[in-house]
């Protein structure tokens, strides 16, 4: 070979080498056939390609859509989801908002795993393998799995064989055989995951044969068996005799028929600060069913456990756990078997109502009065809790998943209601506006904004009052506080804004549908929103029904008035001045919530 052209070959062999060990790989479904993955513009359409075409440590990127393929990892190669499809630096993509599918469309697994593989910000889905997976399948292989979801798939949504895969901020859920299945050694790590709604004959949730996984701030809530005299509803071990922690859990609201929680046989593994509530057994075991098992159970609650036999912990002759710390509450008529068992004595263990912020609707937060609070053990505590607030707070460690600890001060209601769904406020120095059966209203002095607060305590009218608590959504509708915390100080007035009919409600504040809302709903361009303010209107009574009519004042838009239960309607015909809270229902209809008698005066 002639020296020029050698030197030629040896370039372009050199080019075509640091081109490989820098280029990131992209895939967009939406781009033309034929393309060499190396921009977007000349994306692959398949995920495969993009993966073949990759060399370690390169990335492939993955454009927003649905690639209906079966997915086998390469080691050492990160594959992304969530990109609109031009973005230039990694953390320009959005996994929530830019879905990236891959759909195994029932043609054996969705993913195959690989070692030092990375998947991330990806819907995984659909899958069906001949015998063992379903999502994600690993043997011998220990990828990274974060940001995904995974779910709907005929199988498992990750089977693990000899893998310590690490599974990081993902939703497991829906799938039909198990959440997670770690099957036969590996340490796989499971952090941060919601593991819901999965089902299986038996072991649905988290499921563990002689492995030796992590878990670690997870909610594990709905998962359920199938198969009668089936184990193992929440979460299951067997056979497994390594050290195991199970930290900062949630596991709650999944059912067998022994063992809806927590299902251990020929395993010890240790249960801190976790919450194991609202579990159902069909025959034995509601919270958790033991079998051959040592476990120690450490600044954990135990409640609200249903089963003929054993509603809190059913064990055999030959377990001998021990319950340190830990609050047992509500768990049916025979809580303990054998009945001769009874594990709340010693150990420091509590009988106190927990105090949920909300039960029926899983939020497991303590409220502010739970006996709860500082009263857990600092031996082997978590630094942090399953929100991933640092622990402890205040006078000690909480029991349970979560501490209780002072919420972000915010400084006003009009702040408050630009934040999401699910964030922990607080605001003080307002006054309560109206106070109802169950709820009341609070109000800035300067009259700008206010707000619902649900709270199951009666609190006086026209006060001063502190609240910190988690931001819903009612009815679709009405932003609120769930409180979990309320302070009433001084008494103080707030006066009522007069308004015309026409005005209530307002235009949209800032308002995003979410999920998670934000903001307020309101009426498309109308003026202030002025939901959750003290108002005042008058008009002529139409009668609705015992305990409301609608009020109308010639603008042609009556608002409901809804009166205190004690209280009947003025006459039709009456011009009546009415004080009360602007409200909202769905429709959006406006209502008018009436805290006392003397708020609805004739005037005529
Ligand atoms: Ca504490």
């Amino acid at each position: 070979m002639p020296g020029t052209l050698r030197a030629l070959t040896l370039a372009a062999v050199l080019l075509l080498l640091c081109t490989s060990a820098n280029a990131t790989v992209f895939v967009d479904w939406n781009k033309p056939s034929g393309g060499d993955g190396t921009t977007w513009a000349t994306a692959f359409q398949r995920v495969q390609d993009g993966l073949n075409a990759a060399t370690a440590p390169n990335e492939v990127w993955v454009a927003t859509g649905s690639y209906s393929e079966n997915v086998i990892l390469r080691p050492g190669i990160g594959l992304y989801g969530g990109f609109i499809g031009t973005e230039t630096i990694r953390s320009e993509r959005d996994p929530a908002g830019n879905l990236t599918t891959i759909d195994g469309h029932q043609a054996g697994n969705a993913v195959i795993g690989a070692n030092g593989a990375v998947i991330d910000g990806f819907t995984i889905t659909n899958g069906k393998p001949s015998i063992n997976g379903g999502g994600v399948y690993c043997a011998y292989v220990s990828p990274t799995i974060s940001n995904c979801t995974i779910a709907l798939n005929t199988g498992a949504g990750v089977y693990c064989y000899q893998s310590s895969p690490i599974i990081t901020n993902c939703r497991i859920t829906e799938n039909t055989d198990k959440g997670i299945y770690c099957n036969t050694g590996g340490n796989a790590s499971v952090t941060d995951c919601l593991i819901a709604d999965n089902s299986a004959v038996q072991y649905a949730g988290i499921y563990c044969y002689s492995a030796t996984p992590t878990i670690k701030r997870c909610i594990i809530t709905g998962n359920q068996t199938t198969g009668t005299d089936a184990r193992g509803g929440g979460i299951s071990f067997v056979s497994c005799t390594s050290p195991i922690t199970v930290e900062n859990c949630v596991i709650a609201g999944n059912s067998a028929s022994m063992g809806g929680g927590v299902y251990l046989s020929l395993s010890s593994p240790s249960f801190v600060n976790c919450t194991i509530t609202d579990n159902v057994a069909v025959s034995s075991g509601g919270n958790a069913y033991l079998v051959n098992s040592n476990s120690v159970f450490r600044n954990t609650i135990v409640s609200y456990g249903t089963a003929p036999i054993g509603g809190a912990v059913y064990k055999n002759t030959s377990s001998n756990p021990t319950f340190d710390h830990s609050d047992f509450w509500l768990n049916g008529d025979q809580p303990f078997e054998p009945t001769s068992w009874d594990p709340t004595l010693g150990g420091d263990n509590r009988l106190y109502n927990p105090l949920f912020v909300d039960r029926a609707s899983g939020n497991y937060h303590l409220m502010s009065v739970s006996g709860c609070i500082d009263a857990g053990t600092n031996v082997s505590a978590p630094i942090d809790d399953l929100d991933g607030n640092p622990r402890p707070q205040g006078a000690g460690f909480d029991i349970g998943a979560y501490e209780y600890g002072p919420a972000p001060s915010l400084r006003t209601i009009v702040e408050i209601k630009r934040e999401r769904d699910g964030e922990r406020v607080a605001i003080s120095d307002v006054v309560i506006s109206g106070a109802f059966d169950g709820f009341f209203y609070i109000e800035q002095q300067d009259r700008v904004a206010g707000i619902r607060v649900v709270w199951p305590t009666s609190v006086p009218m026209n006060h001063v009052v502190s609240v910190s608590g988690f931001l819903e959504t009612r009815n679709g509708v009405e932003r609120q506080i769930r409180a979990d915390g309320v302070t009433v100080g001084d008494p103080d007035g707030i006066e009522a804004l007069g308004m015309g009919n026409r005005s209530l409600i307002g235009g949209n504040f800032e308002y995003n549908a979410g999920p998670p809302a934000s903001g307020q709903m309101g009426k498309v361009g109308t003026g202030p929103n002025n939901i959750g303010l003290l108002i005042r209107t008058w008009g002529r009574v139409i009668p609705a029904t015992a305990s409301s009519f609608v009020i109308e004042d010639g603008s042609g838009v009556g608002p409901t008035v809804i009166l205190p239960a004690e209280v009947t309607p003025p006459a039709e015909g009456r011009f009546v001045r009415v004080t009360g809270i602007s409200s909202i229902e769905a429709g959006p209809a406006s209502v008018i919530l009436v805290p006392t008698s003397s708020d609805v005066i004739p005037v005529d």
